[in-house]
């Protein structure tokens, strides 16, 4: 630890020479006392020009006050990637313990980010990049706060009828994108609205100004104006000002402060404003989870967005300046499990009763045996015993309406574990917590375009699926296919329901070879379970698994890691079953009255023979 203490003051020593030579990089350093320097995290942020990233890393910093003992290495990459790159080498020579990192071009910067995760945490924001090479993403989801501005926009038109402006940042921007997308998946199911589309390269104030001046008397009949941030929202309002139109206009970022959006619908200078969280904050709080080797620190944070409107903008601004509630009585949490279909299920129960258990939360454990009424049983038995917060891990991801308004109605909040749900109403659950079925999907699928030449007659898989309706099995389903469509030589010559079971994998593989002559290349199945009971009904006609046919799967558990050992298996996919302690985390800080994340997603790798071979000693499930 001395030494520690010492090289941290050399290394602090050295840095504050280095700044006398740099420009674009600075140190934050409120507590003067260098002796309680444990950490200095280095911020590479792509440039300090744009107002959001201002704002992101302002929350950097004031949350970076409430920790005595780290440092912060701020650099601003001023919107070049070479910079970017530069910036992070400086970073790590002087020493840095962790990067937090907002790249400027994903593409460019993936293998240095990836570089780095091998000799430190990285925390990257905003933009997400390929792969999983980093220990934790935070961001916004730009697709939903599209449609919340689209939803929003079409409760202010009378008789869901009208014409919109939408007015955009560049193309080449991914948040741009995902923004027009959702907005407009939410109109286009209007056919009384029509919306036309500017853009304003530059998405700033003075531009969209300019821009909306110029259109003058073409704003004849627009009914509303869809500004893709506030600043840009505000260029639309000065222009309207001068022009002497009064349409009602609706922004994005939802920040405090003058001029900001917040303040631009207290003073009816817009109708709305949709919060874009930078996640500042939690990237602190998560560095230091990290740094301290917490348990439970998520892949993903998918930060939550809000609708800001004159009817609710007093009540938003209080909510801000809430301080913390201590719980002073023991939790109760309603834990609605769907089955123990799989290892992946005990395996996920059994991180939960753990991590509750070590938390001192008294959980109410049911078990539904698959079937979803047995889970409304449950849902109605912990709200008749008035717990806390209610835990959802759903067999299918429809028909939860009714149940979950009366979880609503009851005021206990509601949390999604493992699978999705399907609701119109987002209200009816707080968050997800747990894995990105698409990408397994698509992992899969990668997998074996990369180890599974085609021959002349193509390459047919046949395939497993999950329970009919559960969402790993449509999204693994989905992202699989997302991936063979680019590769006409692969089919998927056979697909049957095997519902997570080693029973079912094992039957389906039986009936196919009474009814076929082998003929299969590759088997994909949606769990380990399944894959193992192919394995076993293969051997019994003496196809040789993993060898006569390829065979990957998804879940990693350590079955499976011993059939990828003996070569039966080709490839498992990871779906990370020990959610307990992230599941815990998000309890603790909905009872104390924190915001919750959209979604919270869980790490997914890849296994093979080798790292099957390199980890399997320290497999927990
Ligand atoms: O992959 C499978 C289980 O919902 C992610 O359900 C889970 C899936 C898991 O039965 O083995």
């Amino acid at each position: 630890m001395k030494n520690k203490l010492i090289s941290k003051l050399t290394i602090w020593s050295l840095i504050c020479l280095f700044t006398i030579f740099f420009t674009g990089c600075y140190f934050y350093n409120e507590n003067n006392d260098q002796e309680k320097i444990d950490f200095v995290i280095g911020v590479s942020q792509a440039n300090m020009r744009e107002s959001w990233r201002l704002v992101s890393t302002n929350e950097i910093k004031e949350e970076a006050k409430k920790h005595s003992n780290i440092r912060l290495i701020i650099m601003d990459a001023t919107s070049n990637t070479v910079q970017q790159k530069n910036d992070i080498q400086k970073l790590l020579e002087y020493g840095i313990d962790l990067l937090i990192v907002s790249p400027w071009d994903v593409k460019e910067m993936t293998p240095i980010i990836c570089e780095v995760y091998q000799k430190i945490p990285v925390i990257v924001m905003d933009r997400a990049v390929e792969g999983y090479d980093y220990t934790l993403y935070i961001g916004p989801d730009n697709e939903t706060i599209g449609k919340q501005a689209g939803e929003e926009i079409v409760t202010l038109l009378d008789n869901k009828a009208g014409s919109l402006l939408e007015l955009c940042g560049s193309e080449y921007s991914q948040s741009t994108v995902d923004r027009s997308e959702g907005f407009l998946s939410v109109i286009s199911e209007y056919p009384n609205i029509d919306t036309t589309k500017y853009r304003v390269e530059s998405a700033t104030r003075d531009d969209t100004e300019d821009m909306v001046l110029e259109l003058g008397n073409k704003l004849e009949g627009i009914d509303a104006i869809f500004a893709h941030n506030d600043y840009m929202a505000r260029g639309v309002y000065l222009a309207l000002q001068q022009l002497g139109y009064h349409i009602p206009i609706i922004g994005i970022d939802g920040f405090i402060g003058d001029n900001n959006g917040v303040s631009m619908v207290q003073n009816d200078m817009i109708a709305a404003t949709i919060t874009c969280p930078t996640g500042g904050k939690e990237a602190i709080q998560y560095s230091m989870d990290i740094l301290n080797h917490v348990s439970g620190v998520p892949k993903q944070i998918i930060l939550r967005s809000h609708n800001i409107t004159k009817e609710n903008v007093g009540e938003y601004i209080r909510g801000l300046d809430q301080p913390l509630t201590e719980v002073d009585h023991i939790i109760d949490v309603g834990y609605s499990q769907l089955g123990t279909e799989s290892a992946w299920r005990l395996a996920n129960t059994a991180s939960i009763k753990e991590a509750a258990r070590d938390a001192g939360i008294n959980l109410i454990f049911e078990d539904a045996n698959q079937v979803q009424e047995e889970q409304f049983e449950a849902i109605r038995k912990f709200i008749d015993m008035k717990v806390d917060i209610i835990v959802l891990s759903p067999v299918v991801d429809t028909g939860w309406e009714d149940i979950l308004q009366e979880a609503k109605a009851a005021e206990i909040p509601v949390i999604l574990s493992d699978r999705k749900i399907s609701v119109e109403d987002d209200e009816l659950f707080l968050t997800y917590l747990g894995a990105e079925f698409l990408e397994e999907g698509r992992s899969a699928m990668r997998w074996i375009v990369e180890n599974v030449p085609s021959d002349a007659d193509g390459v047919s898989i046949l395939e497993l699926q999950g329970t009919i309706g559960a969402s790993p099995a449509t999204d693994r389903k989905k992202g699989f296919e997302e991936i063979l469509i680019q590769h006409p030589e692969y089919k998927i010559v056979y697909s049957e329901v095997g519902y997570f079971t080693y029973k079912d994998g094992k039957n389906i593989i039986e009936k196919y070879l009474s009814e076929h002559e082998w003929d299969i290349d590759v088997i994909f199945a949606h769990n380990d379970d399944m894959a193992l009971g192919a394995i076993e009904a293969l051997e019994e006609n003496g196809i040789k698994p993993g060898v006569d046919v390829k065979i990957v799967s998804v879940d990693g558990t350590k079955e499976a890691f011993k059939a990828l050992i003996d070569g039966k298996l080709n490839c498992s996919v990871e779906c990370n079953p020990l959610l307990g302690p992230q599941l815990i985390k998000a309890i603790k800080d909905l009872m104390t009255g924190e915001e919750l994340p959209l979604r919270i997603i869980t790490e997914g790798e890849i296994f093979t023979k080798e790292e099957a071979k390199s980890s399997i000693k320290g497999r927990k499930y």
